[in-house]
């Protein structure tokens, strides 16, 4: 998962870049970047952390210009190194950047198609890369000085061509424009905005309207399944779909946890999305536990705040803030000789002791992914004095990879794949675990846009919705997220399963 921005204004950007890119922080905290464009050249910064620590002031002063476009990077497949900091840069043709968010499902197959049939060379394992290398290709072939919006919509129509999986990406080509575009099914989330300066409108893309909203655009819409939305340097913007085949299958985890809630992706108020997840778990638990005895409802937070919200109000029940988060998660210094220690829940969440003293409290957070988390928050609760500790998950059981961009653990690592419920309600120990039916999870997505008939739920369901993921494909992407992968990689430091351990 990842975050993408790029702005076309009659200004500066950089601040404008470096804003938005704050606003998507959550989306990836693992490195950030800033490509600007002005009289031809580019100007490029790139950092591995959060964009707050990353850019310093001389760094914004070099990056000049009225158009460019901003990454943060949370790894998906491949390794988290600094060369594979995004935007990408190719020179030929033009000079393209490019930040993408997804994943492509035969980006090895392209990587050695681009070797041999096109002579480029991709110098990192990142399918971000291969995309940005695909798409220059692409307008290379068209063998022009200089392009137009109908040449780029003609190379983001090829690389729909080539490309499989999911990909939300934002490109800029120096001195011409930038292009948004987004795979054919729609997957990932891309949205575009505008609004009036006295120069004449201006344009912002990026993956969530939040941060549409808090530069103070007004959100158009969320780009379309297989469109394209060029926005040319002088301030022109022409849309057009690509792609010859489109469908609309957007990623549901998005709703259930990846997305801020105050942001509307095709259509629908994450917010509410979840609100409606709350009220759908009540309902449950009404049917299938009508005597039930619970006192309280706790959200593990953040996430779960709306659905908990709602699921007490349906069952009539009090809703506590129980545990207190700590804004400011400490870092890990490795002293040499030490090994690492797996930093535990406690130094991000601490308990209110009333709230849970002599109760039955029902804890909802919104998914349960390794189950090493909520196994320690349900302990904590027992600590703080619960009677009986009952655990509700948003989403249903998480039991498969996911290929589209999202950084989940492979499948063997994932609590619930190849168990029952039953047996991951005993796992954590919980008295008992309410998970969300997969059709309930659907329904609270879709009744904010019934257009959408499809989404993509595979890492509840296993069906992938681009119909190319092979047995093969899911072996080779769990070799490389396995947790001993991610420690070979990262020279023996866990801080992937480290930061996993933390947030969950
Ligand atoms: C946490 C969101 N959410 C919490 C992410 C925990 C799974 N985990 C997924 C629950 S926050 S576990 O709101 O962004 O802080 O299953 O791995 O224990």
């Amino acid at each position: 998962m990842c975050g993408i921005i790029g702005i076309v204004a009659g200004a500066s950007v950089n601040q404008s870049l470096y804003d938005g890119l704050n606003v998507l922080q959550h989306r990836g905290q693992d490195a950030a970047g800033i490509v600007t464009c002005h009289e031809g050249r580019l100007h490029m910064h790139k950092c591995s952390g959060l964009v707050r620590d990353g850019f310093q002031t001389h760094h914004m002063l070099e990056l000049v210009g009225h158009m460019g476009i901003g990454h943060v990077r949370y790894p998906t497949a491949g390794c988290a190194s600094m060369a594979e900091a995004q935007p990408f840069y190719v020179n030929s043709p033009y000079g393209i950047c490019l930040a993408h968010n997804g994943n492509l499902t035969n980006a090895e197959a392209l990587k050695r198609e681009l070797f041999r049939d096109d002579l480029r060379h991709v110098n990192t394992d990142s399918d971000s890369e291969v995309l940005l290398n695909v798409f220059a290709h692409e307008l290379q072939r068209l063998g022009k000085l200089k392009v137009d919006a109908a040449d780029v919509f003609h190379a983001v129509s090829q690389v729909h061509r080539r490309c499989q999986g999911a990909y939300a990406a934002v490109a800029m080509i120096t001195g011409i424009g930038i292009v948004g575009f987004r795979d054919p099914r729609g997957i990932r989330p891309i949205v575009f905005g505008s609004r009036m300066s006295a120069g004449g409108p201006e344009y912002a893309i990026a993956s969530e309207s939040v941060a549409i909203d808090t530069l103070g655009y007004k959100l158009v819409r969320d780009i379309e399944p297989g469109e394209a939305v060029f926005i040319g340097a002088d301030g022109t913007l022409e849309t057009r779909q690509c792609a010859e085949h489109w469908s609309h299958a957007p990623c549901i985890f998005e709703y259930v946890y990846l997305a801020r809630p105050d942001s509307i992706i095709d259509g629908i108020s994450v917010h509410k999305a979840r609100m409606r997840m709350g009220e759908t778990l009540a309902k449950k638990i009404l049917s299938t536990w009508p005597g039930h005895d619970i006192d309280v409802v706790i959200p593990i937070p953040d996430t779960s705040r709306s659905a908990a919200l709602q699921l007490a109000y349906e069952l009539g029940l009090k809703y506590r803030e129980g545990f207190i988060k700590n804004r400011y998660i400490p870092r890990t210094f490795i002293m040499p000789g030490q090994a690492l220690r797996r930093k535990s829940v406690r130094q991000k969440l601490n308990a209110i002791d009333l709230e849970f003293r002599g109760r039955n409290v029902l804890l909802v957070d919104d998914s349960i992914v390794r189950g090493t988390t909520c196994k320690q928050i349900i302990q904590m609760a027992r600590e703080a004095g619960a009677k009986k500790v009952y655990f509700a998950s948003a989403a249903p059981p998480v039991r498969y990879a996911n290929v589209y961009g999202i950084d989940m653990p492979s499948a063997e690592e994932l609590i619930a794949h190849d168990r029952s419920e039953e047996d991951v309600g005993k796992m954590i120990g919980a008295d008992r675990l309410i998970y969300q039916n997969i059709d309930d999870l659907i329904d609270a997505a879709r009744r904010g846009n019934p257009d959408i008939t499809v989404f993509d739920s595979s890492c509840f369901t296993g069906r992938y919705v681009t119909g190319d993921v092979s047995q093969d494909y899911l072996e080779r992407i769990a070799a490389l997220r396995s947790d001993d992968a991610k420690l070979d990689r990262s020279g023996g430091i866990d801080t992937l399963t480290d930061l996993n351990a933390v947030v969950g």
